[in-house]
């Protein structure tokens, strides 16, 4: 009888040290389900990003969490994104923070002309920039992961290889890419990425100034015929979470969406970067669509005229009490840090 007791209690005492749970309840715990919003449709890389986050987080809490993904703005849409997952609407949201460049001024800094090269180096850079200042702007929110686009360029139904080309053509961006277009003398039109394939089709845009994997994930190569290189901004992207869902979670599984921030971020901008350029090949090959590339003394003087948006940004974030100089070395010092090999 003894022995059996003894038994029993080394059996309970290894099954709870493997981690499994002997109580009967317990052992059949519903995974903690949540829910991640994002604006653009499924096969953009907003989109493929958060599957990728969704997918590593369940594998590596072993199934404890369950994320159901709302792509297409079906759950919230690009400029309700932050407000809604606040107020709990979604327990996560993607947003691009270029969209609301007054709301979140200090880490939009990363989208002034300051010659990021690339997703990788913007995503990594944007990381930094974060952990170093938190930005009030989220202070009601778990961040999860930041991660940049590819540097922009312009799609377009004409050609739009000159500052006689552009000047008056109605142009699609957001935020501060938006500025840009408006320097080079375009009617920049404004809106979300998610509202840009209509614009086109209708006419109301004769094409836009954004990262080259919209020509496949979008199909946008089907209708703008002509690309610019300019390689010119980034565009910034954030990962929130509602701070009740995030202090609810078991310190396990927030360890893990912890020590994926950068991963993720990382993981991103290289997917970004090699699909930009997967279809920059496929628009050429399958859609015969001309990229134009600007000769360097034709790319100074377009740059030329971007030097008074960095100013402004600087002079407007000094009234907000930012620390504009030091803000602006800090992502020229964090870009060379991670493009340095
Ligand atoms: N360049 C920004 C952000 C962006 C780039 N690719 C996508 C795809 C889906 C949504 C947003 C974006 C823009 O032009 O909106």
């Amino acid at each position: 009888m003894g022995k059996k007791i003894v038994l029993l209690v080394a059996v309970m005492f290894a099954a709870s040290v493997m981690g499994i749970v002997c109580h009967p309840t317990a052992a059949v715990a519903a995974p903690i389900e949540l829910n991640y919003a994002n604006f653009p449709p499924a096969p953009t890389f907003p989109c493929v990003q958060m599957e990728r986050w969704k997918e590593e987080v369940e594998k590596r809490t072993q199934g404890a969490v369950v994320i159901k993904t709302f792509p297409g703005g079906t759950l919230l849409k690009a400029k309700a994104m932050m407000d809604g997952v606040v107020a709990g609407q979604a327990d996560i949201g993607c947003l691009c923070m270029a969209y609301q460049p007054g709301r979140f001024m200090l880490t939009n800094a990363t989208s002034l002309p300051l010659g990021i090269p690339s997703s990788q180096v913007g995503s990594l850079a944007l990381w930094d920039l974060y952990k170093k200042y938190k930005p009030e702007a989220f202070a009601k929110v778990k961040v999860l992961t930041m991660f940049t686009t590819a540097p922009a360029n312009i799609m377009s139904k004409v050609p739009a290889q000159t500052l006689e080309q552009i000047k008056g053509l109605d142009l699609r961006a957001s935020g501060g890419a938006a500025q840009i277009l408006k320097a080079w003398g375009a009617n920049q039109v404004g809106m979300p990425m998610s509202a840009t394939p209509e614009a086109l089709q209708k006419g109301v845009v004769q094409g836009l100034f954004s990262s080259l994997e919209v020509m496949k994930d979008l199909k946008f190569a089907e209708i703008c015929k002509h690309v610019t290189m300019t390689d010119t901004v980034i565009y910034p992207f954030a990962v929130v979470m509602n701070m009740e869902s995030w202090k609810k979670l078991p310190p396990k599984v927030q360890k893990v969406m912890e020590e994926l921030g950068e991963e993720q971020a990382k993981w991103t901008g290289i997917y970004m970067d090699n699909h930009a350029k997967d279809a920059v090949a496929w628009s050429k090959e399958k859609h015969k669509v001309d990229f134009y590339q600007l000769a360097d003394e034709e790319l100074a003087k377009w740059n030329l005229l971007l030097a008074p948006i960095t100013e402004k940004w600087m002079a407007d974030a000094k009234k907000k009490g930012l620390p504009a100089k030091a803000i602006v070395d800090d992502i020229k010092a964090f870009t060379k840090k991670h493009a340095t090999p």
